[in-house]
């Protein structure tokens, strides 16, 4: 397998992660702005597929129209000159003063009204770009105080946006679906919505649920302590990993957008091997974009960036040969049913058994031995941990 990276592999990056300066809360850029049909070139050149963005990325927050148009036909003309395409459009609510109490969920409402009028806007440009999702990260959706936020109010804001949104891009005809991204904290002190799992209860209270899905950040789940991996699974399971954020974190601390694999290592084999051949029993994979989220270090210069983009692409596909070594091996197979992986596949209840049939079913409970249990199943769960990591760590 090579681990070039191709545009048939369908890797796409930020423009906010290539450009990312290095500014952060302790001081200023460490690089210069990034011109974005250089970006575009050199994605192309590096291997990638598509280029995403917020409105405030490509044309500044305040630019006139005509300052507007001027950037959209620069990436047009780029697009066109180098076939990178912009599979997800999302915009920013969070850079300008005016978001600092959020956008969709402002206590004040005129702020509520600007952030709808600028994503509509946005959203025109993201179906005329030909993207197909609509990512929606609510940074600043949050408070910092108990006192300050009725977060009842806030949710039914939200879903007053999110239904708002959904209706104009169904009378628009526009091809279109929307992802949340949630992050439990940063920049505010908590944010709505903050894992995988709060957001699917969210969207289940929208008036369209099935037009909109997720964009999970590996780093955002794990800022809140939780398995990316088994949390990608729970999406899946639910139809809802409409696009993916990927990057590495280290551990319960600030948002480090680190590059993908240079985390939680572990964690991202058992990622990929979901992403690409879904779950072990069966089920189904992602279908979309890899894309990624990650900011090059403060301390690189702009080698370092393309550097960083490479590192990305190589280590999703390092780790593809290795879940895929990890499937094929008749080794790994045999452990997986000693641990009876398969057999969770099997229902509960036999086909039309009522619980009557259960009850008087006297092997299910009077007879079965549950007390033999003691001593151990001796299940080998460790056993085909071991054999994942030799995989992952190319012995075997
Ligand atoms: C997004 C997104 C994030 C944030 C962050 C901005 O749209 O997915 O995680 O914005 O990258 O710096
Ligand atoms: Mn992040
Ligand atoms: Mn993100
Ligand atoms: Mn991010």
């Amino acid at each position: 397998m090579s681990i070039t990276p191709t545009k048939a592999d369908r890797f796409s990056f930020g423009l906010w992660t290539v450009g990312y300066n290095g500014t952060d809360p302790f001081g200023g850029p460490t690089r210069p702005a990034l011109d974005v049909v250089h970006v575009v070139e050199k994605l192309a050149e590096l291997g990638a597929y598509g280029l995403t963005f917020h409105d405030d990325d490509l044309f500044a927050f305040g630019s006139t129209d005509a300052e507007r148009q001027t950037q959209i036909d620069r990436l047009k003309q780029a697009m066109a000159d180098t076939g990178i395409v912009v599979p997800m459009v999302t915009t920013n609510l969070f850079s300008a003063p005016v978001f600092k109490d959020g956008g969709f969920t402002s206590n004040d409402r005129q702020v509520r009204r600007f952030a709808l009028r600028k994503v509509l806007r946005n959203i025109d440009l993201a179906a005329e770009l030909g993207a197909k999702t609509f990512v929606m990260w609510g940074g600043r959706e949050g408070a910092e105080y108990d006192s300050a936020k009725d977060i009842q109010a806030a949710l039914a804001r939200y879903k007053e946006a999110v239904d708002l949104l959904g209706q104009y891009v169904v009378d628009k005809g526009y091809d279109l679906r929307f992802a949340i991204e949630p992050k439990p904290n940063e920049p505010r002190g908590d944010i709505l919505l903050p894992t995988l799992g709060h957001a699917i209860a969210f969207i289940n209270s929208l008036e369209r649920p099935e037009m909109v899905g997720l964009n999970p950040e590996v780093g955002h789940e794990q800022m809140a302590g939780l398995n990316f991996a088994a949390g990608i699974a729970q999406a899946l399971y639910h139809g809802k990993l409409f696009h993916i954020d990927l990057n590495g974190q280290r551990g319960i601390k600030y948002d480090q957008d680190l590059v993908f694999g240079h985390g939680d290592l572990h964690n991202a084999f058992a990622l990929v091997d979901r992403l690409e051949h879904g779950a072990p029993g069966g089920g189904p994979a992602y279908d979309g974009p890899r894309h990624f989220d990650y900011k090059p270090s403060r301390t690189e210069d702009e080698q370092g960036i393309w550097d960083s983009v490479s590192a990305n692409m190589r280590t999703y596909l390092l780790l593809k040969e290795r879940a895929d070594a990890f499937r094929a091996d008749p080794e790994v197979q045999e452990a997986l049913r000693a641990a009876k992986v398969d057999e969770l596949r099997t229902p509960t209840l036999n086909e039309g058994e009522s619980y009557d049939d259960l009850l008087a079913d006297r092997s299910a409970f009077e007879d079965f031995d549950a007390a033999a249990y003691l001593g151990g199943h001796g299940f080998g769960f460790v056993r085909l941990q071991q054999l994942a990591t030799e995989h992952l760590l190319g012995a075997r």
